[in-house]
């Protein structure tokens, strides 16, 4: 069986999608306990960064890659932070900071327009690679609320302050199970298993 290498260096996106993965018996691996480096996300959208982390990964490993590139997209923002997401948390990578800057930018919009809408919606973009350059994308998004203060301590990023469809829970107050239901990740996940996993084992 070949291994499956999850081009991810953050350790909660590996989590996710190890349990996404795991009732479909593939052999998994890390980006990170391989020791491959992290490239840097030239492109400007969630596709081509999430097929550049994949292409990446499988050509210094060998080995066919899954790797995910996802985010927030504030409507009232225009889309942003989109494939900043993470780098809105900052070099420390900490998402109280991006959390608080989404809330402050909010802010702005509102005395500028009177109201503001707080629709947001995640998206993830999936790619699995091979080393010799063949690749598939598969995309899955959740509509939601922003809420205010940030709510729950489950999941990771901008989970506290994202309510999916007409929850009133935030995907930080929901078991990963529940989260692993609605979540942006597990539709992208979905499209990937309906391709199945046959040419992996
Ligand atoms: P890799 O590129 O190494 O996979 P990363 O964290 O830098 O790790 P991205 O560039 O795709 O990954 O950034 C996605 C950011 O969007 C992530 O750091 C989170 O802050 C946010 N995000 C993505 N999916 C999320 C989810 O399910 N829940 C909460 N926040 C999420």
């Amino acid at each position: 069986m070949s291994k499956l290498v999850i081009a991810s260096h953050n350790p909660d996106k590996v989590q996710e999608i190890a349990e996404l993965l795991a009732p479909h018996g593939l052999s998994v691996v890390s980006a990170a306990s391989l020791g491959l480096p992290e490239p840097e996300e030239t492109g400007a959208t969630f596709t081509e960064n999430a097929v550049l982390k994949a292409l990446a990964a499988a050509s210094v490993s060998g080995l066919p890659v899954l790797a995910d590139d996802s985010g927030v997209a504030v409507t009232a923002l225009g889309g942003q932070p989109g494939i900043y997401s993470a780098r809105w948390a900052g070099p420390g990578k900490d998402f109280s900071v991006a959390m608080r800057r989404v809330e402050r930018e909010l802010g702005v919009e509102r005395e500028l327009a009177g109201a503001v809408d707080r629709s947001a919606a995640f998206v993830s973009v999936l790619c699995l690679a091979w080393p010799d350059g063949r690749h598939e994308t598969f995309e899955g998004r959740v509509e939601g609320t922003l809420v205010w203060p940030p709510r729950g301590g489950n999941g990771f990023g901008y989970d506290p302050m994202f309510a999916p469809e007409d929850r009133q829970q935030t995907f930080g107050e929901m078991d990963p199970a529940a989260k692993h239901a609605l979540s942006h990740r597990a539709r992208a996940f979905a499209k990937l298993l309906a391709r199945g996993f046959a040419d992996l084992r």
